[in-house]
């Protein structure tokens, strides 16, 4: 008779009533025997209930099988391309083996601390318990131990230490991307900090912002800040020049008084921020437009009363995602501001940010990627189905893989990019790494934001039904990257960019592009093992510069039209060549030159696809929007 039966069996024959009785040493019992672990089998209980005899009859009996749960491991010891990247680049053996000691602190604590952020995400308290208005964003501790672990562990000093020259770059990014997806999102703070530091370092350190570089780049918990960046006002965020209505009042000690709305701003706690406004003449007037706008600086500080010095919390945005992150929107009323750009120099001046915040969410894409395909390729090591664990399905696997190829090609276009931002900063960028970092920043920021939101749901299907459970926190990895295509421009805008700085620089960008991309192929001319890819790469990058001859003769609709088409050829071009050339290693492993072979296999350039079938045509928009607004026809029903 099986313990279950035995038990159903006193049960009905009267011996409940005994249970009851025996309230105390019952309780007792049920409560050591719900502490056993999901995944542990808890046979071993059964002869107990029987020879006491005490009835569980308050106890339901749920089966024994538990499925154990993904594992998150060092990410960094995990991650073989990251390893194989830096021990290809990275000189410094102090760098690998900080990486290696912080991925084992951000598996074994930091992670929780992420987790806590979401589940006690920020309010904002308007009023004290007197009815004075306070507007205090509460934020919870974990969130605050994540700001002394960014100094402590130099997320942003790093970057500004140099300590491992060209390369300082790529270390701090690395470092970000084992941290970000257990950050809690404080990888946005960070963002924005490190961004704010670019432009005071491009300006000049001096004062006003002297001592604010110094915080936002210091180690010391105690001293750190971090930085805001609020440019969306009601009108937007995207057309910035035309939806910017704050003003700047000129104050006579030669520092300005801020009055407008903030639409978004994000991680709001912040200590500091760089913001956009126009500055208002003696009648009370601005100049409308790009020309319009300047650059400020601003301290977010209290007064005695306990109010934020200019400053009206509004309210706390309630998101799909980004939830452990305030987010908020600003009443500026008279909040005190230092002028950091040439008037009307504005949007030039904040553009040293951007790029610096659009590297951040690359990173923060590509890590969100990785970290589901470590989590599903551990579960599949955990999982049956159908008699066999799911990593002895090749479908299953086949699928992984992919997730694998996508994530790999995704790391190595992000990785150049620092590798780039190093190299300007470290004063040794030749005119084609400047013109490379510029027209691949966007180009990383919109290919990785996007992509990342395909990966991480295929990741989250790969765990069935669980991965749609919040508490399991993998749904929460697809809603933090939903925004990373929208936050710091969008998809379009940043296809738009790209359109941009290829007409600003006559080109010379795309030459840039199209020369480095030949010069990595030719080195991987002689890798037999490579040729498909090689040649697949090689007549993409023909299509693309037949593309462009062809674009140039036409009006400027027409390659907006294929702005979006464009930027992903570019993406998927240079990537091929990044995934051949680190294959190309002599450290390499066969998935190195596996995972070059299965990209290569894509539509490298879909704007010659795109354009072949006429899509750029003048008669297509027409089409488009005729299709968008499809009505009935008249007298149908
Ligand atoms: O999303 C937001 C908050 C998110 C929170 C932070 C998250 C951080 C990541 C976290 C990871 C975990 S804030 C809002 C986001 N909004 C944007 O990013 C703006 C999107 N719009 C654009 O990017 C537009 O293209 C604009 C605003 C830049 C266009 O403005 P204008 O005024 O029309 O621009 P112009 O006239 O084309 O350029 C003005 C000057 C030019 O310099 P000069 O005058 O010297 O020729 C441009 O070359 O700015 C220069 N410029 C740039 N320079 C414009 N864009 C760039 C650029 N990308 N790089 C370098």
């Amino acid at each position: 008779m099986s313990a279950c039966t035995a038990v159903l069996k006193r049960c009905t024959s009267g011996g409940c009533g005994r249970v009851l009785c025996g309230v105390n040493r019952t309780l007792v019992h049920i409560r050591s025997a719900s502490v056993s672990e999901p995944g542990t089998r808890r046979s071993d209980e059964d002869p107990l209930w029987e020879a006491t005899g005490h009835l569980p009859f308050s106890k339901a009996r749920i089966g024994s099988f538990f499925q154990d749960r993904p594992v998150l491991k060092n990410p960094f010891l995990e991650d073989a391309l990251l390893r194989g990247y830096l021990r290809r680049h990275l000189p410094e053996e102090a760098a690998f083996s900080d990486l290696c000691a912080f991925g084992e602190r951000v598996a074994n604590e930091v992670d929780e601390w992420g987790r806590e952020c979401e589940v006690t995400p920020p309010r904002l308290v308007h009023f004290d318990p007197w009815g004075r208005r306070v507007d205090h964003i509460v934020t919870s501790p974990a969130w605050k131990r994540m700001k002394d672990l960014s100094a402590q562990e130099g997320l942003v000093a790093i970057g500004y230490e140099r300590q491992c020259g060209e390369w300082s770059r790529v270390y701090q990014m690395s470092k970000l991307y084992i941290f970000s997806p257990s950050s809690g999102l404080y990888t946005c703070p960070l963002a924005m900090t490190d961004g704010a530091a670019k432009v005071i370092q491009s300006i000049g350190v001096s004062w006003p912002v002297e001592e604010a570089f110094s915080r936002l780049t210091t180690r010391q918990p105690e001293r750190f800040w971090t930085s805001g960046q609020w440019m969306t006002e009601r009108q937007g965020g995207s057309d910035v020049a035309s939806g910017t209505e704050t003003v700047a009042v000129p104050q006579t000690d030669g520092s300005y008084k801020l009055h407008g709305f903030k639409w978004f701003t994000s991680a709001t706690d912040a200590d500091m921020t760089l913001t956009l406004a126009r500055v208002q003449d003696r009648m009370g007037a601005t100049t409308p437009g790009s020309r319009g706008l300047s650059l400020f600086y601003a301290e977010v500080s209290q007064g005695e009363d306990g109010r934020l010095r200019g400053i009206e919390v509004q309210r706390l945005k309630d998101k799909l995602g980004t939830r452990q992150m305030p987010t908020a929107e600003l009443l500026l009323d008279g909040l005190p501001a230092h002028k950091l750009s040439e008037e009307g120099r504005g949007v030039a001046s904040i553009a040293n940010m951007l790029t610096v915040t659009r590297i951040h969410n690359s990173v923060s894409a590509v890590a969100a990627m990785r970290r589901v395909v470590q989590l599903a390729r551990d579960y599949a090591t955990r999982r049956t189905a159908f008699g066999k664990l799911l990593k002895d399905h090749p479908l299953h696997m086949q699928t992984l893989a992919r997730m694998e190829v996508e994530t790999r090609g995704a790391f190595l276009l992000l990785m150049d990019v620092c590798r780039l931002l190093g190299r300007e900063e470290s004063g040794i960028a030749t005119q084609l790494d400047t013109h490379l970092l510029r027209l691949l920043t966007p180009v990383v920021k919109l290919y990785t934001g996007k992509q990342a939101v395909a990966v991480v749901s295929e990741g989250l299907e790969s765990f069935g039904g669980q991965g749609y459970i919040e508490d399991t926190g993998l749904p929460g990895l697809l809603r933090d990257a939903q925004v990373l295509s929208i936050w710091e421009g969008t998809t379009n805008v940043l296809s738009l960019d790209v359109l941009r700085c290829v007409a600003r620089s006559s080109g010379m960008v795309l030459h840039a592009y199209f020369t480095h991309v030949k010069s990595l192929l030719a080195s991987a001319s002689s890798a037999s093992s490579l040729a498909p890819a090689v040649k697949a790469v090689d007549s993409a990058l023909s299509k693309l510069e037949e593309f462009v001859q062809v674009a140039a003769t036409r009006e400027p609709s027409y390659l907006e039209l294929a702005a979006r088409d464009l930027s992903y050829s570019l993406a998927r071009i240079y990537v091929g060549a990044l995934l051949i050339d680190h294959a190309c290693w002599k450290e390499a492993s066969p998935s190195d030159t596996y995972a070059a072979l299965r990209w290569c296999e894509q539509d490298l350039c879909p704007v010659s696809t795109m354009q072949a079938r006429g899509c750029y045509n003048p008669n297509t928009p027409p089409l488009d929007a005729a299709l968008v607004y499809d009505q009935p026809a008249q007298g149908k029903n």
